[in-house]
């Protein structure tokens, strides 16, 4: 098992997954001319993670090559907003919304906020349909806090105001390599890799 489609619009997410599984040849589903209408309307990370690598693998067909396929979901919970917007977080404020205004207004959100009250975390689930049909999830979470200002031009999405307490730097100012190892997306698809490694899939 080689290569892998990746169930994903996203060009961020496609970077840090064959970042993080070099060993692996990922293809986005774009780049193999699948484009399947996939309804998100699952309550958790690890069900819409489902959903896309289902609709990718039944978009597959016949699939002569045996390709599995691998779906990421993931998002940001902020404890200060009720952990929104979770599992909304690629829609919140608008899907095609720019970021810089996404996170000003979550900084606006909190600018009362005082130390101890910002924390949030990322969450990341990871699903994986085998060619056989053969399904697995994993899901971790990487804690950090809202900071006051946005900083950095790394990563993606909320990172420039993810503030990672053990490097004291916001998640946008990391290397890639500093990110993977701390990430909610690094340590669920570690984890995967040794559920596949464990089910002999790999
Ligand atoms: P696909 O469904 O096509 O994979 P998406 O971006 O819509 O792409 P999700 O529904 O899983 O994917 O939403 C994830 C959102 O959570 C993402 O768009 C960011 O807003 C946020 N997010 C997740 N991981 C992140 C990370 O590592 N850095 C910054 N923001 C992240």
């Amino acid at each position: 098992m080689n290569t892998m489609i990746l169930a994903t619009k996203n060009a961020g997410k496609l970077r840090e997954v064959r970042e993080i599984f070099p060993e692996l040849t990922i293809l986005s589903m774009t780049e193999i001319g699948l484009d399947p209408e996939i309804i998100e309307d699952g309550t958790t990370f690890a069900e819409n993670a489902l959903i896309k690598a289902r609709a990718v693998h039944a978009a597959l067909g016949e699939n002569p090559e045996g390709y599995a396929v691998i779906a990421d979901d993931s998002g940001i919970e902020i404890d200060y907003m009720d952990k929104a917007p979770g599992v909304y977080s690629s829609r919140y404020l608008g899907e095609d919304t720019p970021y810089t205004y996404k996170n000003q207004v979550i900084l606006d959100n909190l600018k009362d906020a005082g130390p101890g009250q910002r924390t949030c975390r990322y969450v990341a689930a990871i699903a994986v349909v085998l060619a056989d049909g053969q399904e697995l999830v994993t899901e971790e979470a990487c804690e950090g806090e809202i900071a006051y200002s946005p900083a950095g031009e790394g990563g993606f999405g909320y990172d420039p105001i993810f503030y990672v307490p053990m490097y004291g730097k916001n998640m946008a100012e990391l290397t890639p390599d500093e990110k993977n190892r701390i990430s909610h997306r690094g340590k669920a698809l570690r984890r995967m890799r040794a559920c596949l490694q464990a089910g002999k899939s790999w």
